[in-house]
């Protein structure tokens, strides 16, 4: 396969730096901070989906995975004010929620029967929830529906509550185990570099208490995603700084799952008149952050973001994961401008991802296979 790959790379017009970059990638190499920095400043974009699909590859074959999920977010509340954040309002305003128990509850039966496997629980810090109002939530999930996985929660969310309590990370992180909680999400990261993190969310969890609370969850067993918040104020150096740390965390303790590149969506929040980048950026994106996180078993494209054609397209510059079904349960994309609702059926995920050739795999929340789909 790789002798295929080789001789493209020889015929292509790419320049001697990046082709020996190319080389270094094909045989196995981990690429630094600075030929990351030449592949996002220079390399075609067809090489580097190349390139990229050879390492997803190496790693899960044709193999594309998806899970069935809902998410619930309780609130939209929030004690931060993010700049590119669309979701967050005031208490009281008409576009604000603040769900009680029983409500949640009430949505959480709704997908008693719906073959879920997952339980997504994200939303905003609201200033009057608590450590336990959140553990009692995870152990009623799992009373309707027994056996679901519940990933929950951010780390800034987690820093929140757990502060409140007055517990360490480490207490924290344990009662929320001991209520059921078995994995968290990888929002929260936005950017890393700090000058830039104080522009664009002052108030948030600062970067390294971010890389902190994932460290102690790995530490506990819990196993956890991360992002890239893309496409707003960050240069290519920050994006890669951004690798840098999730790639030195993980080298250290395994436990990230997936890596997920989040495009910043543009309508309805204080950053709007930046834009949004182009499709080319977010191949580019993916294909660098599969070939970077040489570390990472998995890239997730989440197509409730990204929407379905860049999905599609992203399945072939490195990403591997495309989420779930998401049963229509989630408002934050929607609120920043995102076409459709966000539901897709089993069949229709299978037939996107067959589309591009490769094989629909259903997984649960740590990548076990429940199906393969290569009829
Ligand atoms: O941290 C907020 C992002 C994240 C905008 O782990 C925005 O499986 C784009 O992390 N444009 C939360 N992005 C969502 C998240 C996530 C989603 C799906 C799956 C998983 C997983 C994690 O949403 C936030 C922030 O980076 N976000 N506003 C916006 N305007
Ligand atoms: Fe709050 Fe999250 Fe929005 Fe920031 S992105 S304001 S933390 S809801």
């Amino acid at each position: 396969m790789h002798t295929l790959y080789n001789s493209i790379i020889q015929n292509s017009s790419a320049s001697s730096d990046i082709k020996e970059i190319a080389k270094k990638i094909l045989s196995g190499g981990r690429i630094t901070t600075d030929e990351a920095l030449v592949l996002y400043q220079k390399a075609p974009l067809g090489l580097l989906g190349m390139l990229a699909f050879a390492v997803k590859e190496s790693k899960t074959g044709k193999k594309v995975f998806f899970n069935r999920n809902f998410h619930i977010e309780p609130t939209n509340v929030c004690v931060n004010n993010c700049r590119f954040c669309s979701y967050k309002k005031p208490q009281g305003d008409a576009q604000a929620w603040e769900l009680s128990l029983d409500e949640i509850l009430h949505q959480v039966k709704r997908y008693k029967d719906s073959h879920a496997t997952e339980c997504h629980i994200v939303g905003g810090v609201h200033p009057d929830r608590d450590i336990d109002y959140y553990c009692n939530l995870i152990r009623e999930v799992k009373n309707i529906i027994p056996g679901i996985v519940v990933k929950a929660f951010t780390a800034v969310e987690i820093e929140y509550m757990v502060n409140k309590a007055g517990l360490t990370l480490k207490a924290g992180l344990e009662k929320l185990k001991a209520a059921g909680l078995e994995s968290i999400p990888g929002g929260g990261a936005e950017i890393f570099d700090e000058e830039l993190r104080a522009q664009i969310c002052p108030e948030k969890t600062k970067s390294a208490k971010w890389l902190e609370i994932h460290r102690t969850a790995h530490q506990l067993g819990i196993s956890t995603n991360a992002t890239i918040l893309y496409g707003h104020l960050e240069t290519y150096a920050q994006r890669i700084d951004h690798l840098n740390r999730l790639r030195t965390l993980q080298d250290e303790t395994h436990g990230f799952s997936a890596f997920i590149p989040l495009k910043y969506r543009h309508e309805n929040n204080s950053l709007s008149n930046i834009g949004e980048v182009p499709l080319l950026e977010d191949l580019k994106n993916y294909a660098i952050s599969r070939i970077f996180l040489d570390n990472f078993p998995h890239i997730k494209a989440y197509w409730v973001m990204s929407g379905l054609e860049t999905t599609r397209l992203a399945l072939q510059y490195g990403a591997d994961d495309i989420d779930g079904t998401v049963n229509d349960s989630t408002k934050i994309y929607t609120m920043a401008g995102v076409e459709g609702k966000p539901v897709m059926t089993v069949e229709q995920i299978v037939d996107l991802i067959k589309s591009e050739n490769l094989i629909p795999v259903e997984r649960d929340t740590f990548y076990n296979i429940i199906k393969e789909y290569n009829d």
